[in-house]
């Protein structure tokens, strides 16, 4: 079987790409897998930029195909910040908590019809053959409270108008059915399909 290592230290993105990939005939392995726990400073100013810098730092480091998900949200009253650096938002080294609470913060005098926000997530898959780069976007509201505890990250506050629910209320069968992370691995299964059945 193709093994793949999924270049993330996230275990919220690496427990959805469980479920989001589980059908396919891959041998999925981690950074954990092989042991490896450096970082890779995301210099880029795109998420594109960022994932395939981070897919070749790994492809690198493990001599395997990679693939790496680069995502975050953006926030159309913020003009998309935190966007790239949604990791890194209000500053380096933030918890989720102070994370949440900044958003809220900064979105405080914002009426609920200009609340509008995307999730982006960009994969890349390096191989000896062909790269292959998607995008998912998915498309909500940031709630003015926090509600639900599933999910990571900005989830609490992430409000999906179709299910009137954020997204740390939905189960992680229906986050895995419509979040950024699950169009784009969508977009990604037949053209990894193909490179596994030329
Ligand atoms: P890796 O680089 O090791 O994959 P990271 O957490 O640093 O891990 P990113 O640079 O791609 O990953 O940052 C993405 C951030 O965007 C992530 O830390 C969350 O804060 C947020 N994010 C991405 N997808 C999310 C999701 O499905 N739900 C909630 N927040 C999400």
């Amino acid at each position: 079987m193709q093994e793949i290592v999924i270049a993330t230290h996230n275990r919220g993105k690496m427990r959805e790409f469980a479920g989001l990939f589980k059908d396919l005939p891959v041998k999925w392995l981690s950074l954990a897998d092989l042991d490896i726990h450096a970082d890779v400073e995301e210099t880029e100013t795109t998420f594109e930029g960022n994932a395939l810098l981070k897919a070749k730092a790994y492809a690198k480091l493990t001599g395997r195909w990679t693939l790496a998900d680069d995502s975050g949200l953006t926030v159309d009253a913020l003009n998309g910040r935190p966007g790239v650096y949604s990791a890194r938002y209000p500053q380096p080294g933030a918890t989720q908590q102070e994370q949440l609470d900044a958003l809220l913060g900064e979105l405080a005098d914002v009426p609920m019809e200009r609340r509008g926000a995307q999730f982006v997530c960009v994969l890349a898959l390096l191989t000896p053959n062909a790269d292959l780069v998607v995008e998912g976007v998915c498309k909500g509201e940031i709630a003015t409270e926090l509600a639900g505890t599933d999910g990571f990250g900005y989830d609490p506050l992430f409000y999906v108008p179709s299910d009137d629910k954020t997204m740390a209320e939905l189960t992680s069968a229906r986050k895995n059915e419509i979040s950024h992370r699950a169009v784009a691995v969508q977009k990604l299964k037949p053209q990894l399909a193909a490179l596994l059945n030329p």
